[in-house]
């Protein structure tokens, strides 16, 4: 049985789908061919992480040709870090407005009321696919294939934690176990779903999780030859270590990104395929800057700037470029241009398309101002953020620990001084003034009405029959107890000792009734004390075991708890303790008993 809330939600997606469908353009033969759609998006590579930037150092030829062969977005913006920009990208809406505020702790969920460009894109009767990281959401019912992919193979956090036999892989909702370099891996997947699609348009989203930390090479059984040279060959380039690696991985993208081109050519789709190339943040890379401040989660140009290349031989000319300001949001409304879907008009949208700007080839104008902010626990308008017009930038960048001060404001001429080295406010007072009003503007706008709250954890979802809890989505509360953060995966609630030391989540069970409990954790010393686990009436008592470390983690069944239907909140609390600590919880699993 579905909750009310979710027959409510499919009811209402249902009269959504239908008036959309009434409202689509009907198609007929005067109308162009739908171009089939390849947006390959990289996670953490710099804009100065390719050789086109002058970068001597790296070998990205591929991406170079498609340059050449394309428009380069010169002045193209993504948002500070890797969730936000997904959810700018698949919404055309910053990602402040669609509720997403965080890259974790259940913040980088993508809110089931917004509209995804695979949604779109499926209403024109193409078939999607989603390839790598998605970092929208967990649970059912955040997943791709219940955002508007057919078809999803790849990892839904920001990160995992193995490359060569990649941890953390789900296809369309079903965990799965996978060998191969990841970048292959995920190639190997578009390339299949290119294959399969036939004479139906398509939109195959390879969203690589390359370059992205842990930076692994090659960790195979087979003498990691590949990576090895690869390494050898950057640091004999002058590379650090660190450096080296990312390269490598830079590099490795570029070898598949020539799988994908010798694809289309091979196929002959090049001609009916748009193909985009982009990356989701600045760069983390600090060999070659190509002279931008600033990396990754910053709002200087090196944490928001990055290569954005769109080639569609025959429509858009080779060798293009565009130094207006574009932004990912812009990609929703231009496929759906490309895909002749209305736009939508029922909220507001903050993309435009870049369409006229392809064709061109050229331009010096579209985006007024383009806005920057990022604060990872609550969004807030003062500490770190950055607007930008055509030619200046005011951006303010802080620690949590350093006082607001308006002294802190830094003017920058981007066109004399793109490198942001110069601060000129003070000569310029009207237009710090103006800037600084466009953004508070701005800023009230996108967030009016959010809470930014993780969404609760949804508890027996038909598709989803088990449910692991994780610690990042708690908060928690005690002298003592404390979560780290040692991967999404491995993070734990830790350090817990004296009775009342507890966590929360918030759930919302969709489905009432009895949920088998299985606890993962270790604990150093010898067994002993309690953790009670409570939610709604219901609640049960465990005595953690000893494992080999407090770094081995065990699973152990721990009973079960009723559940009632609608919002619960789930709360495990020492009730007695014994030894240095009660536990490293990783993980409760729930799983419904039926
Ligand atoms: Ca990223």
């Amino acid at each position: 049985m579905l909750s009310y809330f979710s027959m409510n939600r499919a009811m209402t997606a249902l009269v959504v789908l239908v008036v959309q469908w009434f409202a689509l353009p009907s198609v007929n033969a005067e109308q162009p061919p739908r171009p089939n759609i390849l947006l390959i998006m990289t996670d953490d590579q710099g804009w100065w992480d390719v050789g086109m930037r002058g970068n001597q150092t790296i070998d990205t030829p591929r991406i170079d040709r498609l340059a050449s062969e394309g428009v380069d977005f010169t002045r193209f913006y993504a948002a500070p870090v890797c969730a936000p920009t997904r959810a700018g990208l698949m919404t055309g809406r910053y990602c402040l407005r669609t509720g997403l505020y965080n890259t974790r702790f259940g913040g980088d969920s993508l809110g089931l009321q917004e509209v995804t460009i695979a949604e779109r894109l499926q209403l024109a009767g193409y078939r999607t696919g989603c390839f790598g990281k998605w970092h929208l959401g967990k649970y059912a019912p955040y997943q791709p294939q219940e955002r508007g992919f057919d078809e999803f193979l790849g990892h839904y956090h920001g990160h995992i934690d193995e490359y060569d036999y990649p941890d953390q892989i789900v296809h369309n909702g079903v965990p799965v176990e996978a060998r191969r370099y990841v970048t292959d891996l995920f190639t190997d997947a578009a390339i299949e779903f290119i294959e399969a699609s036939g004479k139906q348009p398509w939109f195959c989203y390879l969203a690589l999780n390359a370059p992205h930390s842990p930076w692994v090479v090659g960790t195979s059984h087979d003498g990691q030859a590949r990576g090895d040279r690869l390494i050898e060959k950057y640091q004999k380039r002058g590379c650090p270590l660190r450096e080296a690696r990312i390269y490598a991985m830079i590099d490795i993208i570029d070898q598949n990104l020539g799988r994908l081109l010798d694809l289309l050519a091979r196929r002959t789709l090049d001609k009916n395929t748009v193909v985009v190339f982009m990356t989701d943040n600045g760069g983390v890379s600090k060999h070659f800057k190509a002279g931008l401040r600033g990396n990754k989660a910053s709002i200087y140009e090196g944490g928001v700037r990055v290569p954005c290349l769109i080639r569609w031989p025959g429509k858009f000319p080779a060798g293009g470029q565009v130094t207006a300001q574009c932004s990912h949001i812009d990609l929703f409304p231009t496929f759906c241009e490309l895909a002749g879907v209305p736009a939508l008009t029922d909220r507001k949208m903050d993309g435009k398309s870049l369409l006229p700007l392809l064709r061109a080839g050229q331009g010096g104008t579209h985006h007024r101002y383009v806005y920057h902010t990022w604060d990872r626990y609550q969004p807030n308008p003062d500490r770190r953020w950055a607007i930008s017009d055509p030619r200046w930038k005011l951006a303010c960048q802080l620690r949590a620990d350093e006082p607001l001060s308006e002294k802190r404001w830094q003017l920058f001429d981007l066109q004399e001084d793109p490198g942001e080295t110069k601060n000129v406010r003070s000569e310029h007072p009207e237009t710090v003034r103006r800037l600084r009003s466009e953004f508070l503007r701005w800023f009230e706008d996108v967030t009016e009405g959010q809470a930014y709250r993780p969404v609760p954890i949804p508890v027996g979802h038909p598709r989803e029959p088990v449910i692991e809890i994780q610690p990042s989505w708690a908060t928690w509360k005690g002298p003592h107890v404390q979560y780290v953060f040692r991967g999404y995966d491995w993070d734990t609630i830790e350090g817990w000792k004296t009775p009342g030391e507890h966590a929360l989540w918030q759930l919302d069970v969709l489905q009432a009734g009895t949920y088998d409990v299985v606890l993962h954790y270790g604990r150093s010393g010898r067994d002993g004390g309690t953790l009670r686990l409570t939610a709604g009436q219901s609640s049960l008592d465990f005595k953690p075991q000893a494992t080999p470390t407090a770094d081995v983690f065990r699973r152990q069944p721990a009973g079960r708890l009723t559940l009632p239907a609608g919002k619960v909140q789930l709360r495990a609390e020492v009730v007695a303790a014994r030894g240095k600590e009660l536990m490293r919880l990783n993980r409760i699993i729930l799983k419904r008993r039926d």
